[in-house]
């Protein structure tokens, strides 16, 4: 991912329906080329006004936002993280049916929730629990895994590889194909989770 300014919105790293049935070709084109593509447009807009800011990271700007002047902390925080959630979460998913092991995460899984059904129903209640608009997040606390949920499009504070999987709860990641029950994208969603992915993100945790 480029990390840098200018941000490109990079193609998927598969095709636009290969997630079906589960999740939807028209919400995959409206979400990445409509939704993250206006989260880049406006961050390179702000950074063209401001050179300052180029200098910086992605990830720096999300850590950072509250260092910056205070008419671009908000804009900054939610365009910055806009791009790294969404890329985060596309990157996190794969076609269903694809093997994708895991073995020391689950493992870790099962130590800490009993099984990955556990672990699915409290992950599952958390992406529940988002009022609004948000995402729930996989992290790794120093080996120790933990669910967390954000508002909007905040970023948990993560330090190098500790951000493990995350799940986009806003509507216009599942409406389209299932209306406003949330319950059964969060089911649908748990058939194209790239496990591997997520292991590779363990593994590389500090
Ligand atoms: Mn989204």
């Amino acid at each position: 991912m480029n990390r840098y300014f200018p941000f490109v919105n990079f193609p998927l790293p598969y095709a636009y329906n290969a997630l079906e049935p589960f999740i939807d070709e028209e919400t995959m084109h409206l979400h990445h080329d409509r939704h993250l593509q206006t989260y880049i447009d406006n961050l390179n807009q702000i950074m063209e006004e401001n050179p300052a800011l180029q200098k910086y990271s992605l990830e720096q700007l999300i850590c950072s936002w509250r260092s910056l002047p205070c008419h671009l902390q908000t804009p900054v925080r939610n365009n910055a993280g806009g791009i790294f959630n969404h890329r985060f979460y596309f990157e996190s998913m794969q076609e269903p049916g694809t093997p994708c092991p895991a073995p020391e995460l689950f493992r870790e899984m099962r130590r800490q929730f009993g099984t990955p059904e556990n672990f699915r129903a409290e992950f599952k209640k958390a992406a529940l629990s988002v009022f609004g608009s948000g995402y729930v997040w996989l992290i790794s606390d120093r080996g120790c895994l933990k669910i967390v949920t954000s508002a909007n499009q905040n970023t948990p504070v993560f330090h190098g590889g500790s951000l493990l999987l995350n799940i986009d709860v806003w509507e216009h990641a599942y409406y389209l194909k299932h209306y406003n029950m949330r319950a059964a994208y969060i089911d649908d969603w748990f058939r194209v989770v790239n496990w591997n992915r997520a292991e590779e993100r363990f593994q590389m945790r500090c």
